[in-house]
């Protein structure tokens, strides 16, 4: 079924040119802006909403990109060339409007023509509901990714799912975090196109059948229970004034006709309704679950789903009709980003063998050839494994797939090592235990033309302690690709002040060319330039005031040392140790060893959201909150520490907060955070970092220089060390009078209202168990803390170091791990 393609031979020429917008002149804008008002929403500027006008403002930006969208599409198709297909669960996209008017450069025009119409700009953008398509980092990076890949012209598809509930709207009741639904549709969704008529089906259940086909060969061929419709959603990936606009294609469940057909014939009316939010469902919401795969049916169902439709998609839409399947990796790569997607592995060898009539052996050359591998965790816990029985039953022919991908794999292990069954067992795709199940990890590095790391650390960490026996048997295929963020969102937009400092001091040239930062480094010592430094950082932190002062009804205090942790909570993270610090703070205090006056003014902003079932997490935020609603309240403090815990940190948020903050908190037990991107977002916007020597805080860190960095804590080998000899934290609480005080304050109610049982979890789980080693690192954080305090009594000092980690982080933007990944991995090339 082809889909996408022209109904006839187009014979008008203005059938193939795309029509061009008129939108670039202020009146043009407002032409279009008036006509998509009147026409698309229905009403007249005078009777407007904020949310007509944001739409018709949308679909005017939208317009005009969509004449460059088609121009792009046309070139790649006719250029032939090997695109990237990203396949990812998840995409934190962040606002849309903002960074479509800065890649199009009509953030100017737009501002005039809304001022000739009387509207303000800021105000429609804050319209805006973000599309939260992900959990945290894996999600975030995503978006990061795509926007390079358009900047630097190189075709790619981003694929994944068009959740209609994204990740949940976070709410404090008594300080306990509650969910709500994320309705980010509900006031529509102006950035989207669906394209119903290309929709493809995907099939579900039923079992396997041998037969013979007409030349003879032993066929398999899968007869599925249930199939559902998969709809492309497109969105336009614009690159930065480029002209180039990518895809990423989202996919929506919807009921296939022959899905309830049946049974409305049949006469059950309620239950065909029913089947068909039961197709529905699949992509009706995204799991909160960041690194604890559940095991869920459903989750299963949505990643068969979307890479199943992205594969069809590909080879029936991208590919020019007749194009010999046995080239394939001339002209895709489809990265897996983590082991989510990695079903796609037995999908295209089925769609290949079953489908296509490929010999086996064939069809995995080519397969072998398509795929590279992005592992994003070291926690054991978080490495997907699908039971088979869950498999059998949902995808019967995937399993025997890869049972016999399996099959042949330990073949090649037991012929390069004989005689070592043990290793053959070890690394069998099939794990035995606790129940019988996939490691999709491994299979995604069979399979994988490369497996990577996302920082230096991690991936040696990846190498050595996770796939050790596949490092050893393909040592090539591992690398590193350390992360990055996108310069246009979380400097050029987030940071406008910094943004043209920066571009009056050295040129634009930086915004795309990132490592053009260190051209800043002999301004570091210059009074005028630190001055001017300093009052952008000042005035960032006036417009978080007056945003958290409307948003959450926070009011900060002036002059603060702006202290900010925002990441998921997990235990890895370790949000407890900056809780301890702060506790010990406001503890030192109450029991008369300082003076509130000897504190350095600092308010400590959190933003975290945990997942809904992971108790841990919440009893944390609850024990957050509290502490915060007492040291914010009591006046023994003198004002002089605050705690800030905004609800429903996202990237909007984000881009907020990390310009405004001095301290970025990057203070995860060493070997357990893969990369981080957060800390690559604040040392670019010029906050200085606490941080362990985990994920790519090591390589900031040297880039950086020590001096321009707290680094505190153990390191891995030191973490390992420990973790062997057996740690006891209990021994840190009896030999740490500070650290005791602290937790004997927890433990005594003082956050709860003298309820001694309310934290007794979180204390007990800190003192007895604390599997990521707050406690031993409890001492030596306060340390750092209090160098930090040194430093920032230093402003000269200070602002120093905060330029120079701006002049030296360069090299953490996504433009450069996309170069990483073109050279290393994907081989593509750019259009240009
Ligand atoms: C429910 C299963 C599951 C498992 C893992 C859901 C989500 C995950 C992700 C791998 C979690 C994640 O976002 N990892 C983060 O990826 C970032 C981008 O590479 C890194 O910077 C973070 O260190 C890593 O925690």
């Amino acid at each position: 079924m082809r889909t996408y393609g022209p109904a006839s031979t187009p014979t008008h020429p203005l059938a193939t040119a795309p029509v061009s917008s008129p939108a670039h002149s202020v009146d043009g804008f407002v032409r279009e802006f008036l006509h998509e008002l009147n026409t698309n929403q229905g009403v007249t500027l005078s009777l407007s909403s904020v949310n007509d006008q944001y739409l018709a403002l949308a679909s005017t930006v939208k317009n005009y990109l969509m004449a460059r969208w088609l121009e792009t599409n046309r070139k790649t198709r006719d250029a032939k060339v090997k695109a990237v297909g990203y396949l990812s669960a998840e995409y934190l996209l962040g606002r849309q409007l903002g960074n479509a008017l800065l890649a199009t450069d009509l953030g100017e025009i737009a501002h005039k023509g809304l001022e000739l119409c009387g509207l303000d700009l800021a105000t429609l953008r804050s319209q805006e509901v973000e599309p939260g398509l992900g959990n945290g980092g894996l999600g975030r990076l995503a978006a990061c990714f795509i926007d390079s890949l358009a900047t630097m012209d190189v075709p790619c598809i981003g694929y994944g799912i068009r959740y209609e509930y994204g990740i949940f709207r976070q709410t404090f009741v008594d300080g306990r975090q509650v969910e709500q639904p994320d309705t980010w549709l509900s006031l529509g969704s102006p950035w989207e196109f669906p394209h119903p008529e290309a929709s493809v089906q995907v099939d579900f259940g039923g079992h396997t059948e041998k037969y013979t086909d007409d030349d003879g060969r032993e066929r398999t061929r899968w007869v599925p229970a249930w199939n559902v419709l998969g709809v492309p959603y497109n969105y336009m990936v614009p690159g930065y004034l480029n002209g180039r606009v990518n895809t990423l294609r989202l996919w929506s469940a919807q009921a296939t006709k022959a899905f309830d057909l049946g049974i409305f014939n049949a006469g059950d009316y309620a239950q065909a309704v029913r089947a068909q939010t039961f197709a529905e469902n699949i992509s009706k919401v995204l799991y909160p679950e960041d690194s604890t795969p559940q095991g869920k049916e459903l989750r299963l169902q949505q990643q068969y789903f979307f890479v199943a439709c992205s594969l069809r998609d590909f080879i029936n839409n991208e590919l020019e009709e007749g194009f010999d399947l046995h080239n394939l990796s001339d002209r895709i790569i489809f990265q897996l980003n983590d082991t989510h997607p990695v079903i796609a592995v037995p999908e295209l060898m089925r769609i290949l063998v079953d489908e296509q009539g490929f010999e086996w052996d064939e069809a995995w050359e080519v397969t072998k050839s398509c795929f590279a591998y992005t592992c994003h965790t070291l926690l054991p816990e978080a490495l997907e494994v699908w039971s088979t029985e869950l498999l059998g039953r949902l995808l019967p022919r995937h399993l025997e797939i890869i049972f016999q991908i399996n099959d042949e794999f330990l073949a090649e292990v037991r012929a390069t090592y004989p005689g070592d069954e043990i290793r053959a067992r070890r690394m069998s795709m099939i794990a035995e235990h606790p129940e019988r199940g996939v490691r999709m990890a491994y299979l995604a590095t069979v399979a994988g033309t490369k497996v990577n790391g996302v920082a230096a650390l991690h991936s040696q960490l990846l190498r050595d302690k996770v796939l050790p026996d596949f490092s050893q048997l393909w040592p090539e295929k591992f690398t590193n690709v350390t992360n990055g963020v996108t310069p246009r969102r979380f400097v050029k937009m987030a940071n406008p002040h910094l943004s043209d400092l920066i571009s009056d001091t050295i040129g634009n040239g930086w915004v795309t060319d990132l490592e053009r930062l260190r051209e800043l480094e002999p301004y570091a010592d210059d009074p005028e330039f630190q001055d001017k430094f300093r009052e952008i950082k000042a005035w960032n932190k006036r417009r978080l005031t007056s945003l958290l002062e409307a948003r959450d009804g926070i009011v900060l205090p002036d002059g603060h040392l702006l202290d900010v942790m925002v990441k998921r909570l997990h235990e890895y993270k370790r949000q407890s140790l900056k809780l301890l610090h702060i506790i010990s703070l406001y503890e030192q205090v109450v029991s008369g060893k300082i003076a509130a006056s000897d504190l350095t003014p600092r308010t400590v902003v959190f933003g975290a959201k945990a997942a809904p079932g992971y108790k841990m997490a919440k009893d944390t935020i609850h024990l957050i909150n509290k502490v915060a609603e007492k040291v914010n309240n009591d006046p023994v403090l003198e004002g002089r520490l605050k705690v800030a815990f905004p609800a429903n940190y996202n990237v909007t948020l984000a881009e907020k907060l990390i310009p405004a903050a001095d301290l970025s908190e990057q203070i995860s037990l060493a070997g357990m955070e893969a990369s981080g991107t957060g800390n690559m977002k604040f040392a670019l916007n010029g906050a200085l970092t606490i941080g362990t020597d985990d994920g790519a805080n090591v390589e900031i860190r040297e880039l950086v220089g020590d001096k321009h960095f707290f680094l505190f804590g153990m390191d891995e080998p030191a973490v390992a060390e420990l973790g062997a000899k057996g740690y006891n934290p209990i021994t840190y609480y009896e030999s740490q009078p500070q650290l005791r005080a602290a937790l004997d304050m927890v433990m005594n109610g003082a956050f709860s209202d003298g309820d001694q049982d309310m934290f007794g979890s979180v204390v007990h789980n800190l003192l007895h168990q604390d599997r990521f080693m707050a406690l031993a690192d409890f001492e030596s954080y306060v340390a750092a803390q209090a160098k930090v305090e040194e430093k920032y009594a230093d402003q000269a000092a200070w602002t120093r170091s905060s330029i120079l980690n701006v002049a030296r982080t360069g090299f953490f933007s996504s433009d450069r791990s996309m170069r990483d990944y073109i050279q290393r991995i994907w081989h593509t090339q750019p259009m240009i």
